[in-house]
């Protein structure tokens, strides 16, 4: 790999003026602080905002000198546009917008003005550092137009951008003015990574509907580009976290803590001071806890740690008032002399203390309306090495998805906070100790180096799939090429794959059969005596015989195990047996980690990942990708993987479509054959084809056929080419 650029609204170092002097230091918490160890330990470079303003940047040389000695290029912004981007349509218009809070919102022209102009300082700056082989990774919403103003300049560029807030559903995101511009903006990306896959579909939808483009299963065609979407949920740096034991200043703090706290339990609440958040949401839910069970009076203490966030827009102003007031309240009608029931800290800790609090907390209680991620329910399952402790997470949180083990709530339901509280103060130690081994095994494994790391794997994936694109496109010169070998030929074989390739996939695979004029098209093709149509499909043979079997052409049926030729019955062959687990095994399981609810069965002679549990979609998608993952690994090994209703299997070879469709191909001299399928269970059948035949994919993965098509569309208008319908 070549150099690695990390684009964010900040650099991981601050210019700060002290005392009439600047200096650079580590900036706290974020991005920064989770990639650090990975982005040095890596050829990178560093772009973002210092934190200062280009005035005072001109006058100190030194400064430069020094952000550039740690590989941080900074951007230069003027003062105003600092305000009017990061404060202005940043903080008022996109992040609470995309955090479902559109009466928060302002849209406001000279806002969007002052973000243009710095994500065009922002293009400026990385196009001048950028070589041809680096890869680009751009982060958040403050920078949403940048990936579009980079292929401009660098049109082979490798881009990648991640969103670490939500993005919102279309109904909401349709709401803002320039919103086909973010749009345009993001998908200038050759990958747009989101947090959960939600996010991505909603992404995706919105790409759909607002842009027009082909989007789905996670890809979005651009004219002749294809952008990916995919979710990578954020991991912290679980080493750091889970070291509170070896940390004599973590422990130290852990005592002094427990001093002040006497024998009370422990409930924590981390965040930044907003509204997203669903602070006053939990106190007044803390409060009604105290109504409701006296013997809690003096046995218990919400920590309350909140960092200022954002303190010149008014909703935070608000937010600070609201919050003062109802510990105020809370304190004023629960405290007794001798026990604050609300300990309020309105600061940002070090780390040694946050980790002290984490690790001696009874409950965390993590209740945004909506956040993105959440890393602070990550960090808190993370420190607590002894096992124990109860995390309460609400649903809204893109965390929720990966840590299902927590007692997941709805923030804005009060009684459920409240019960789930007296729950997690009664939890036996056990439930609590076998909740949190699984939920730390899970952040250990997924930690921010993995998640960085599948990022970019992601990314090279994305670049080799539009090398691969460009280079196999069947042209409309080489369709024309096709259709005239098929009229001129004397004996012609068409192998087509059904769901996928003549038709889109559905959610329901009954609904997915054959239209009206895609049985009149088979019909021609088949019309000359001499062409044979073979419909070759992992369905039973009884769905084929219903859809297909007055069509005279020829069936394959559950991936090669039944064949049927034109006329005759159906017959089957047999299956073999090997070894071969220990090697697949584990891919499956790195495959149950990514995608939370899917399971691996063994059978005797199969493996089976099941995804029924799991978000449909995800499932579909990551389904997809095992598929072809598998078949580089299963190449020597004598296996076939087969894609069912929501498993892939894995068997031992034997029984596949490349050996049905040899029934046909060694059958008769032809002198016309072509093979059309989508999915890694085709490829069997481009394998066998004799040298001069047709083989195209549909899609843009790897694939042993000589040609690509987009989709199921052009796949029979091709067909409808050859039947001389076009
Ligand atoms: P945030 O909204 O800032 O991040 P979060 O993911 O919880 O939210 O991260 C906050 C960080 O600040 C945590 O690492 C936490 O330890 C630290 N922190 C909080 N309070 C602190 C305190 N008082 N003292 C010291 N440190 C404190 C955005 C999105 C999230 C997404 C992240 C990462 O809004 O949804 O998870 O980016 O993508």
């Amino acid at each position: 790999m070549d150099r690695m650029l990390i684009v964010s609204n900040r650099l991981p170092f601050t210019v700060q003026e002290r005392k009439g002097e600047l200096q650079i230091e580590p900036s706290v918490g974020g991005l920064a602080t989770g990639l650090s160890s990975w982005y040095k330990s890596l050829n990178s470079v560093w772009i973002g905002w210092p934190g200062i303003g280009r005035k005072k940047m001109k006058r100190e040389k030194d400064i430069l000198a020094k952000l550039l000695s740690e590989n941080c290029h900074p951007v230069s912004i003027s003062q105003q546009d600092v305000e009017a981007h990061y404060n202005g349509l940043c903080n008022r218009t996109i992040w609470p917008l995309f955090h479902h809070f559109p009466l928060y919102t302002e849209y406001d022209e000279h806002f969007w003005q002052a973000y243009e102009r710095v994500n065009i300082a922002f293009a400026n700056v990385v196009a001048g550092v950028a070589k041809p082989d680096d890869m680009i990774w751009v982060h958040d919403y403050h920078l949403m137009l940048l990936p579009k103003l980079l292929r401009e300049r660098m049109p082979k560029a490798t881009v990648g951008f991640f969103l670490h807030i939500p993005f919102p559903s279309f109904e909401i995101f349709r709401l803002l003015p320039w919103r086909n511009q973010i749009l345009e903006g993001l998908v200038g990306a050759d990958l747009v990574g989101f947090h959960t896959y939600d996010y991505a579909g909603h992404f995706l939808e919105s790409v759909h509907r607002l842009l027009g483009h082909e989007a789905a299963m996670g890809q979005i065609t651009v004219a002749d580009r294809i952008v990916r979407t995919d979710a990578f949920p954020m991991g912290i740096n679980y080493e750091r976290y889970s070291s509170v034991d070896r940390d004599p200043r973590a422990q130290a703090e852990r005592k002094r803590f427990r001093r002040k706290l006497g024998d009370c339990r422990v409930i924590l609440s981390v965040d930044r001071l907003d509204y997203t958040k669903g602070i006053p949401q939990r106190l007044e839910a803390f409060s009604a806890l105290l109504d409701r069970n006296p013997s809690l009076k003096r046995r218990v203490i919400l920590v309350l740690l909140v960092v200022p966030s954002r303190i010149r827009v008014e909703q935070y102003m608000q937010l600070k008032k609201q919050v003062d007031g109802l510990v105020g309240e809370i304190n004023g009608k629960h405290g007794t002399i001798g026990w604050m029931p609300v300990w309020y800290l309105y600061r940002s800790l070090p780390f040694h203390s946050l980790t002290a609090l984490y690790s001696l907390a009874d409950v965390a209680l993590v209740t945004p309306l909506r956040d993105g991620m959440n890393l602070v329910a990550k960090e808190y399952v993370a420190a607590r090495i002894d096992e124990k402790g109860v995390l309460i997470l609400s649903e809204t949180a893109g965390a929720a998805q990966e840590l299902g083990e927590a007692i997941i709530i709805n923030a804005n339901n009060r009684e459920e906070i409240v019960q789930a509280l007296a729950r997690a103060l009664e939890m036996p130690e056990q439930e609590q100790i076998e909740r949190n081994r699984v939920m730390q095994k899970r952040l250990r494994r997924y930690d921010v180096v993995r998640w960085a790391d599948e990022f970019m794997d992601k990314l090279l994936y994305t670049k080799e799939l539009q090398r691969q694109m460009a280079e196999k496109v069947l042209t409309d010169e080489m369709q024309r090429r096709l259709a005239g070998d098929f009229q001129k030929s004397t004996g012609a074989l068409l192998l087509l794959d059904y769901d996928g390739t003549l038709v889109p996939f559905s959610p329901k695979p009954a609904d997915a059969m054959p239209g009206a004029d895609l049985l009149r098209l088979l019909e021609r093709l088949t019309k000359r005596p001499a062409n044979e149509v073979v419909l070759i499909s992992g369905r039973d043979k009884e769905t084929l015989d219903k859809w297909f079997g007055d069509l005279g052409v020829g069936l394959v049926a559950e991936h090669g195990a039944w064949t049927r030729k034109r006329g005759g019955e159906w017959e089957t062959i047999e299956t073999l047996a090997s070894e071969w687990k220990n090697e697949v095994y584990p891919i499956l399981e790195s495959w149950v980690d990514r995608t939370p609810g899917s399971f691996i069965e063994e059978k005797e002679f199969s493996l089976v990942w099941h995804y029924r549990r799991a978000n449909p979609k995800l499932g579909e998608l990551r389904a997809r990708e095992l598929i072809n993952s598998l078949s580089n690994t299963t190449a020597n090994l004598n296996l076939q993987v087969l894609e069912g209703s929501q498993v892939v299997e894995v068997k031992n070879a034997g029984i596949n479509k490349g050996r049905a469709a040899l029934r046909w191909i060694s059958g008769q001299d032809w002198d016309f054959i072509l093979a059309i399928g989508d999915d890694w269970t085709d490829e069997d059948t481009f394998q066998v084809l004799p040298p001069p035949a047709w083989s195209i994919k549909i899609g843009f993965g790897a694939s042993a056929a000589r040609f690509s098509l987009g989709s199921p569309g052009e796949a029979v208008s091709l067909l409808a080419r050859m039947a001389g319908e076009r």
